[in-house]
């Protein structure tokens, strides 16, 4: 028996520190790290069940060639010879023909480890494919609407500070699911007084753990924050004196709030306008920190919506305090040397593909896509337009290679499958966005049958294509130390070794660490108030045919679709996907608790279970949680239902702002 350090890999901002018991190289019990001061000992619903995920009997083992018709799944083994020869050659042929743009990589966050996740682009950035907008399925537009505020490089009040906060809003943020380890940090504060309110249209766990919830209309969020900054401007509490140092464009911000009056913005949002008012004022005068999510985010106005409420606590001059601030990401504090790893100084102008648009880029006909790489992905079941994106994927005429852990939907579409390493199988490095510390993980076991690293598989085709760059010779450890290599004052006293030995470090960061406290990250230190954020309308908006707004957060068992096939996770979370509808909207239209309905948007329908309960919003269906469609009643993906519209900021996915409706 014998125990090992490692770092959760699943996207999440915890980014655990773990602990794992190993008996006959397999994996027995896995515990969170007590001596990680934000994991303190504990891990997750999803992560203490990664052990069965670990070593579950549908492991893919051996590298697999396509035997039926693409989407029926069937494979024969293969060698790894006769595979990435194959591959190899056909990825040649295709660029000599077509160019390299003829290649797509589709990938996402499967794993946070910076090798496994990014590394792979080097391979793509040598030979001229289409370039993937990484990012903007997930966190692009809270992160576009943050840095058109405070500019580049995302900071937050450091987690271990919020204790000092007496106000907390969890804003878009079902944290308790989401980001459980800001919990023991939530408790603390409220111990020492703190009242803390959650933003959110769906009642659950973190709305229970509050002290009050507002059970906000989806999509209203910029109007609340302009009506709260209105408040605050009406009662002359805004910090002044930090405003005339700090912000640019205040004036039109003045006046974009003024919209915003109290009754037209609770009318709206469908909030009580008495305790908006009450709370405004409370927010300027208290240490008020904001937890924001991204959930809120991925919709039409979401870049607008995170502005108005990031620009709260410089409106009240609150990153001044300690404890007081707001955090979407920490990730823009890790000053890595990301340039040479995943070959962003090999860039060409090359055609840019959003991951958003799948769907259209598999049906393009000028320049068409010949090739597709997916890895650390399930866009088959992730991607907006999924059926549409199980159209291309039938096509014969594209080549698909897919990396993969398990047959998921996806995988059913490949031409070769190949098995990849997880996290306790291959060495890593890792940042975070919830906190500030920098990790390293080996393997923890051997891997699986003849399963390989995505960063093995890439180098081994860059060889056999002759791709010139000596990034493809390094080893893991090569690859961590150059990414480390940086002068920024951050990473002072932290080498490789001492990461490689600890396991974990904290950033350097300054004894007392206050983002924006003097300004923003733009070199006039200038925090921009304009443009002014605007509650913006949306080309759908419910309507007589489509009456309800769908939005789909994380469900509590599952994330992604990563932890999609573990039964007792699946168990734990209702069996089959649910759709809850309000009891008003359950008796307008005829429905049941308990009954399956067919629910329909512009883009598809999907059949689902009704949960008939007011832990959703009036007029708003929540379905939890993304499950694998194959393991779904109808075998289709909540995401038929969603669309490739983009936001209004950082060209990010749209699932919250769907209409459907359900018959
Ligand atoms: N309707 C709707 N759709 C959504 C969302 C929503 O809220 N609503 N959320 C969106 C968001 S925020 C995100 S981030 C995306 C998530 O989308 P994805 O990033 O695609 O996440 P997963 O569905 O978990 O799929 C990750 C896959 O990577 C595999 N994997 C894990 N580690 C490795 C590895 O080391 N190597 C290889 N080769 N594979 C690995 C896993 O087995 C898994 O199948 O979904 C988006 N889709
Ligand atoms: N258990 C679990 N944990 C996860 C994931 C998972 O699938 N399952 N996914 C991981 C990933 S990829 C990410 S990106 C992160 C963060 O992922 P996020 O998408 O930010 O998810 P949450 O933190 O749950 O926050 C979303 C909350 O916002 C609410 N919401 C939706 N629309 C609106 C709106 O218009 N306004 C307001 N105020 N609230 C709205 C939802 O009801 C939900 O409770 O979570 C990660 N953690
Ligand atoms: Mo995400």
């Amino acid at each position: 028996m014998t125990q090992h350090r490692s770092v959760c890999a699943l996207d999440c901002p915890d980014a655990c520190s773990l602990l794992l018991t190993v008996e006959d190289g397999r994996v027995t019990r896995l515990e969170g790290n007590p001596e990680h001061p934000v994991t303190k000992g504990f891990a997750c619903v999803k992560t203490y069940q990664y052990p069965k995920r670990q070593h579950h009997p549908d492991r893919l083992l051996y590298p697999m060639r396509r035997v039926s018709k693409k989407g029926e799944g069937k494979f024969e083994r293969t060698s790894w010879e006769e595979a990435l020869s194959v591959i190899a050659e056909k990825t040649k042929a295709i660029v000599d023909a077509f160019g390299g743009e003829a290649i797509l990589p589709y990938s996402y966050a499967g794993t946070m480890g910076l090798i496994e996740r990014d590394y792979p682009y080097t391979f793509f950035r040598a030979l001229g494919a289409s370039e993937l907008t990484f990012g903007t399925i997930c966190a692009s537009t809270g992160g576009a609407g943050w840095e058109a505020v405070y500019g580049p490089q995302k900071l937050a009040t450091p987690p271990e500070d919020i204790k000092h906060a007496n106000l907390i809003l969890l804003w878009g943020i079902n944290s308790l699911r989401s980001n459980s380890h800001l919990t023991p940090f939530l408790k603390e504060a409220r111990k020492n007084g703190a009242y803390i309110i959650h933003i959110d249209p769906y009642r659950n766990e973190t709305s229970q753990f509050a002290d009050e919830h507002w059970q906000i209309k989806p999509c209203t969020d910029a109007a609340l924050a302009l009506a709260m900054g209105k408040v605050i401007l009406d009662a002359g509490l805004e910090d002044s004196e930090y405003l005339k140092a700090y912000a640019s464009g205040f004036e039109e911000y003045k006046q974009a709030c003024q919209e915003w009056t109290l009754e037209r913005a609770a009318a709206y949002c469908g909030l009580d306008a008495e305790r908006i008012r009450e709370v405004s004022l409370k927010f300027a005068k208290e240490t008020s920190f904001i937890r924001i999510g991204y959930g809120m985010s991925r919709n039409e106005g979401g870049g607008n919506a995170t502005k108005a409420i990031v620009l709260l606590p410089a409106l009240t001059g609150a990153w001044q305090q300690k404890g007081g601030g707001a955090m979407l990401s920490t990730s823009g504090a890790f000053p890595l040397n990301f340039g040479r790893y995943s070959g962003l100084d090999l860039k060409k102008q090359v055609r840019r593909i959003n991951m958003n648009q799948l769907a259209s880029a598999l049906e393009l006909k000028e320049n068409p896509v010949k090739a597709l790489f997916v890895f650390n992905s399930n866009p088959a079941a992730v991607a907006p337009d999924s059926s549409r994106i199980r159209q291309g994927l039938k096509r014969d005429d594209l080549f698909t290679v897919v990396l993969e852990h398990f047959q998921t939907d996806t995988a059913d579409y490949a031409d070769y499958l190949l098995p990849a390493t997880t996290f306790l199988e291959h060495p890593d490095l890792y940042t975070a966005y919830g906190h500030y510390f920098l990790q390293w993980a080996e393997p923890v076991v051997s891997p699986a049958g003849e399963c390989k690293a995505n960063s093995w598989v890439f180098q081994q085709l860059a060889k056999r294509l002759k791709l010139k760059n000596n990034v493809f010779d390094w080893s893991a450890e090569d690859i961590a130390k150059d990414l480390l290599n940086s002068d920024h004052p951050f990473m002072q006293g932290i080498s490789f070794e001492s990461l490689k030995k600890d396991g974990f470090v904290k950033l350097n960061l300054p004894e007392a660490f206050r983002p924006y406290s003097k300004g923003s990250n733009f070199d006039d230190r200038k925090i921009r108030f304009a443009p002014a954020p605007r509650q913006l309308e949306f080309k759908e908006e419910p309507n007589t045919e489509y009456p309800l707004r769908l939005i789909s957060p994380p469900g509590s068992h599952i994330i992604n679709t990563s932890m999609g096939n573990i039964d007792s996770l699946l168990k734990a979370a209702g069996g089959e996907p649910q759709v809850i509808i309000h009891p008003n909207d359950a008796a307008k239209y005829g429905i049941k608790d308990g009954e399956r309905h067919t629910i329909s948007s512009q883009q598809g329908s999907i059949l689902r279970k009704i949960w008939v309960s007011d832990a959703t919003k009036e007029g708003t269906a929540t379905a939890l949680g993304q499950w694998w469609p194959k393991l779904s009643p109808d075998g289709k993906s909540l995401n038929d239902l969603t669309s490739e519209r983009l936001t209004d900021l950082g060209e990010g996915s749209t699932f919250g702002n769907i209409v459907v409706r359900v018959s």
